[in-house]
């Protein structure tokens, strides 16, 4: 009886279809079996083999993906057979051809062309990189339910460079990570190479990527000792049959702690023999190494200055020792001094643009997105543009530091793109950052964008389920920016949530408007760096001490009994001078300002009328009202998907919005309560003034900060 019963439940385990809880870890590569038994007919009916042409090593780990990929999705074996069968059977051959004829930089190697012909399906790369560029798109393609007859796609990648940013140290934490600790396992390399590294590798090919930062811009000088390039060494394994180049940051006096130099001096030849040395020991061991990111004279990091150099010395001794390997250095712009007088905004300019023209061939100088620092909206960074002899890396961030770290929900692409399709009029109309980036504005042979990445160990990789869209966001913008961020959204969303199309249209809508609702109760009208002190969460307008004037938060908001915001014009600080002529009439006026950069740019009285007819105090008031409401709104419209999506992600999402909808209460009242104090007017109709005091609402940012 025991025993039978005992069959029985095994039997009908057997029989249970399966369904496991989505714990997040496939991200956007599920290749679950399709469920529209027609599409998949048809789908199977035209890949009934796949056949590779002219091998090499990634276009073999191409051929695995899309064998992997369509055993899922067609719920059957699609077996790879050594030529393109002459049969009449059909099927998919991937080869290695001319590139892609697609506009674009210098990167065309890397682009594809998929074409219908007659009973096969052609994928053709530039290189075997192309190859795996074009079956992932493929994959997308079915992944999407897109029609296969008459297909014919071909892209090419408008950056060169498309590379992660990873803040990692060799101790496990991660820098502004939000998701666990660091998925690199230094006390396992070389030794054992984590199952996680390759799905890491194949889930960045498959967005484009093609190449890693591996650690922390406040670098570790270990990453140079012999111990760790064989540790590295074994990650670069693991990436390159997936084509990514692995680079490391480093720091900039490891001659003297890691070598015994006196010095960490540019020009000092032991110096340079120390890193040519250092370079050369590295491409033994790793030959397609791609070079080095550098953070110099920035937040207390060493670097040339110290001995009287400039950041162009300094960039052109490393470019020396990594050019003969071809590799590159990606020097960040980073940098600003501790002046209470000055205007940070300005300060990164100051220094650099002199030296435009003065770089190696086979440096990148790499700017962040804004002037002052990843905040939810910066007007884009006056470097851009101004130095037409350098190419320029764009530096994003994905963790979201400054936006709500794992607990917000925000969708980063709307922020890429502003400041990619923002018009530096540098050259004339049209003259957008990323034409600046791509190099095509001022001809550059080399372009560069890197993310600040958003992964860390735990199991769904983001922390927030919904941050995987950022990180696919930023591979599919780095590939090509003209995409636009609703389209990005459409397909990362059916690929990882959802195929039901009113749930997909309302996720997308939600996930578009809601980088605009996470500024509007944070930092509304250009407000900026108003947040909690060194963990960058919550908000604390009235920080007026910190260890340096330009970390507090009055330096940046200079409310008093007049107005609020920072006069940037010539009456002020005068950064805008920084922007062409046609930029600085767009921003110049207070009349006129765009109302997003008005705070940026100028101190505006609080009875002000703006140009939405309100005064600026009402206008404040309304957007934090209206800004935390719409949380309320993400909250009803992701219970709406309810029946749509996986039950765990749900809730796991909707637990988030519970908290961001209480943290966006938290920043209103702190904000509104704050600036009452200059502004000595009431909260406008319709909206009820908060039930706490100012001074409950400060006890909530000790609170967080475990004082
Ligand atoms: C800031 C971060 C800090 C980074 C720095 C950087 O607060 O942790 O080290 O940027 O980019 O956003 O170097």
């Amino acid at each position: 009886m025991l025993l039978r019963s005992l069959l029985l439940l095994l039997v009908l385990v057997g029989a249970a279809p399966r369904c496991r809880a989505d714990d997040g870890y496939r991200l956007w590569l599920k290749y679950d079996l399709i469920a529209d038994a027609g599409l998949r007919a048809r789908y199977r009916a035209a890949a009934q083999f796949i056949a590779v042409e002219g091998e090499t090593e990634i276009a073999k780990t191409a051929a695995a993906e899309l064998q992997r990929g369509l055993q899922g999705l067609l719920g059957q074996p699609v077996p790879v057979v050594a030529k393109a069968a002459e049969s009449n059977r059909r099927g998919i051959v991937l080869s290695v051809g001319p590139p892609a004829n697609v506009s674009g930089s210098s990167g065309s190697r890397d682009g594809y062309r998929i074409s219908a012909q007659g009973n096969t399906l052609r994928v053709v790369g530039g290189s075997g990189a192309g190859v795996l560029y074009g079956v992932f798109a493929l994959l997308r393609q079915l992944q999407t339910g897109q029609a296969l007859g008459g297909l014919k796609l071909s892209s090419s990648p408008r950056i060169q460079y498309r590379l992660l940013n990873h803040w990692d140290n060799p101790n496990g934490t991660v820098e502004r990570g939000y998701a666990g600790s660091s998925i690199w396992k230094w006390n396992e390399l070389p030794q054992r190479l984590d199952p996680r590294y390759t799905d890491y590798a194949r889930a960045n090919a498959s967005i484009g990527l093609n190449g890693v930062v591996i650690n922390n811009v406040n670098a570790s000088a270990r990453y140079l000792t012999l111990e760790y390039v064989q540790k590295v060494k074994a990650l670069a394994g693991v990436f390159r049959p997936y084509g990514i180049r692995l680079y490391l940051s480093v720091f900039w006096a490891a001659p003297k702690v890691i070598g015994g130099l006196k010095t960490s001096d540019p020009l000092d030849a032991q110096v340079k023999q120390w890193w040519a040395a250092k370079a050369e020991e590295i491409y033994k061991e790793i030959p397609d190494f791609g070079g080095f990111l550098v953070k110099a004279n920035s937040e207390g990091e060493p670097g040339p200055q110290d001995y009287g150099r400039s950041h162009a010395d300094g960039a052109n001794m490393l470019a020396a020792a990594l050019g003969p390997h071809d590799g590159v250095v990606m020097w960040r712009a980073f940098v600003y001094k501790a002046n209470s007088n000055g205007d940070r905004f300005k300060e990164a300019y100051e220094e650099f643009k002199p030296l435009d023209g003065q770089f190696s061939p086979n440096v990148l100088v790499q700017v962040k997105n804004g002037p002052i620092d990843f905040q939810a909206r910066e007007p884009f960074h006056p470097l851009f543009g101004a130095m037409p002899r350098t190419p320029l890396v764009l530096e994003v961030q994905l963790t979201q530091e400054y936006l709500g770290m794992a607990t917000h929900l925000v969708y980063l692409a709307p922020l890429f793109k502003e400041c990619l399709d923002a018009d530096t009029q540098t050259k004339g109309p049209g003259s957008t950052v990323a034409k600046v980036v791509d190099g095509s504005l001022d001809q550059h042979r080399l372009s560069g964008i890197a993310g600040v990445a958003n992964i860390g160990a735990d199991r769904n990789w983001t922390g927030h389920p919904m941050g995987q869209a950022n990180w696919y966001a930023f591979g599919r913008l780095a590939w090509d920016y003209t995409l636009t961020s609703a389209a990005i959204a459409t397909e990362w969303t059916q690929m990882t949530l959802t195929h039901e199309p009113q749930a997909v249209a309302t996720i997308v809508n939600m996930m578009e408007k809601s980088r605009d609702i996470y500024v509007r109760y944070t930092t509304p009208l250009g407000l900026h760096h108003i947040m909690g002190q060194n963990i960058h969460y919550g908000p604390e307008p009235w920080l007026a001490q910190a260890g340096r004037p330009d970390w507090t938060a009055v330096y940046y908001h200079k409310a008093d009994s007049v107005g609020l915001g920072f006069n940037r014009t010539a009456t002020g600080s005068n950064a805008l001078a920084l922007y062409s002529p046609g930029v600085q009439k767009q921003w110049g006026n207070a009349n006129t300002c765009p109302l997003n950069y008005l705070l940026w740019f100028h101190h505006v009285g609080w009875r002000q009328p703006l140009s939405s007819g309100r005064t600026l105090w009402n206008e404040l008031v309304t957007r934090y009202y209206t800004g935390a409401d719409s949380v309320t709104w993400m909250q009803q419209r992701w219970a709406s998907v309810r029946p749509t999506v996986d039950a765990a992600l749900h809730a796991d999402v909707a637990a988030r919005l519970a908290i961001q909808r209480r943290e966006a209460l938290w920043w209103r009242d702190a904000c509104v309560l704050y600036f009452q104090t200059y502004a000595k007017q009431p909260i406008p109709a319709p909206f009820a003034p908060p039930t706490r005091t100012l001074a409950e609402v400060k006890t909530l940012v000790d609170l967080y900060q475990l004082k």
